[in-house]
């Protein structure tokens, strides 16, 4: 990208992803006109902040008839690729990179990078956790909270960075040092054609990745094995079902991680955090902090300390025997079946919100064997009901306090209550951080 005095910059999507990015060329020299559907105000409103000096903004997505003239477009993950003339703008040399691309290009230390369908949260706090007791600078974000651009320039060690399909669909250059994919199941059909598209954005991060690099992937999840046959980093596997000759894997009461010097063991019973679904993400972890050079102890220490994430399983409240069970970050089938599994008791599952267009049919089985009832809300509350009739006692609710309150009465003592939506929040919500603290509000309000 080179200097950027005198250039002029593009940004779609007024968002953390461009607002940062505006911030980041606008320091750099560029012009900067920032675009988006939503007005000036209501963007404000919602980053709490003005939009920076000196970045123009524009209301709307009709690019401005020179935008062929312009030097590059940078793009929010949120915006659709299919919303710019990419022919035109391909035609007129006009680069258009996504913001992971950008952060890329400016961050000055190596790059973990961990994706998946489920897990991606957990694993890059856990792997961040690892590394800062190991390195001195380690920055911690991506499609977790901060934007990768928000590292551009500092000197950091280590960038662990949570990165999505959205991101991942507007890179070239990106390329980390060490790469997860932690499993692939079906998500974000209202942005892709089908399952082959959503993989094949996913597995671009491995595109750059040459010999010198690691890939750490899931040994028990075909998607991931097959469509990462042809990557040329050297692949660290890990597995919850079986031994492997190299990698992470489960045996009786132990994590091992086994590479050529031998066996490492990391006691499950050492963990915070529960259930096999968390083992998983832990093996997934150790292999990526031992890859990028993190000592077994410092992984040990994290582990032993790391509470878990906010909006995932947490727990919230006991009520009459009942415990309720915040996930409102299980947006889609795979973390939803991750967490009816994760429980042994009967489960009364809350379920609904903005359709993203995917098959839910894959419930009926896991709720049919473990489901008391299901309360279903939101937009895709009439397709839910469609696709998950016969598998379990199904009531509709109106608004998540009403859910909240059908669940409370349809469990039995020694049951949870699990919000668990399968969809993502925007039709009710903000995002599915205030949509899980409205579940914890409406658990908090419910009679002793
Ligand atoms: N916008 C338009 N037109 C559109 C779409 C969006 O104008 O067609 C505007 C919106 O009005 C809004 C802005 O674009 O002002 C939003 O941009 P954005 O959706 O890219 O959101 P950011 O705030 O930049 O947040 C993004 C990620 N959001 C998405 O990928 C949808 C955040 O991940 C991420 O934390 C953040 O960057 C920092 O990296 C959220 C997410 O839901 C948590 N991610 C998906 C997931 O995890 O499943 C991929």
């Amino acid at each position: 990208m080179g200097d950027l005095s005198g250039k002029t910059a593009v940004v779609i999507g007024a968002g953390k992803s461009g607002i940062f990015s505006a911030r980041l060329l606008a320091k750099e020299g560029a012009d900067v006109l920032v675009m988006d559907e939503r007005s000036r105000d209501a963007v404000e409103k919602s980053l709490g902040e003005p939009i920076p000096e000196g970045v123009f903004f524009r209301q709307g997505m009709m690019l401005p008839p020179d935008v062929c003239r312009t030097s590059f477009v940078v793009l929010s993950p949120g915006v659709s690729r299919e919303r710019l003339p990419l022919s035109e703008l391909a035609a007129a040399g006009v680069p258009v990179m996504g913001e992971l691309e950008l952060g890329f290009c400016r961050f000055r230390g190596k790059v973990a990078a961990i994706t998946g369908t489920n897990g991606k949260s957990t694993v890059t706090t856990l792997v961040g956790g690892m590394a800062s007791r190991a390195f001195g600078r380690v920055f911690v974000g991506g499609n977790l909270g901060t934007p990768f651009v928000e590292a551009a320039g500092v000197p950091f060690d280590w960038g662990v960075v949570e990165v999505s399909s959205f991101q991942l669909e507007s890179t070239d250059r990106f390329c980390p040092k060490v790469a997860a994919l932690l499993n692939l199941t079906e998500d974000h059909r209202d942005r892709y054609d089908g399952f082959a598209a959503y993989a094949e954005a996913k597995t671009a991060m491995f595109r750059n990745m040459g010999p010198d690099g690691v890939a750490v992937l899931n040994a028990d999840d075909p998607e991931v094995m097959e469509r990462t046959a042809h990557i040329r980093a050297r692949v660290i596997s890990f597995s919850v079902r079986r031994e492997l000759p190299v990698g992470g894997f489960l045996a009786g009461s132990d994590m091992v991680y086994r590479s050529a010097s031998g066996d490492e063991r990391y006691p499950v019973s050492g963990m915070k955090i529960r259930g096999l679904q968390n083992v998983e993400n832990a093996l997934a972890a150790i292999c990526v902090a031992r890859s990028m050079g993190v000592s077994p102890e410092n992984a040990r220490a994290e582990l032993a300390e790391f509470p878990g994430l906010a909006h995932r399983v947490e727990f919230v409240r006991a009520v009459g025997g009942v415990s309720f069970f915040n996930d409102s970050k299980g947006t889609n089938v795979g973390a939803v079946l991750a967490a009816l599994e994760g429980f042994p008791e009967p489960v009364v599952l809350i379920a609904g919100g903005k359709d993203k267009g995917v098959d839910f049919r894959p419930l009926r089985e896991s709720l049919s064997r473990k489901a008391r009832a299901v309360v279903l809300l939101g937009e895709a509350r009439a397709r839910m009901e469609n696709e998950l009739r016969g598998a379990a006692p199904i009531e509709l609710a109106d608004t998540l306090p009403g859910a909240v309150r059908a669940a409370a009465s349809a469990a039995r003592s020694g049951d949870v209550v699990v919000f668990s939506p399968a969809c993502s929040s925007y039709d009710m919500f903000r995002n599915f951080e205030e949509r899980g603290e409205a579940f914890r509000r409406a658990v908090k309000e419910l009679p002793e």
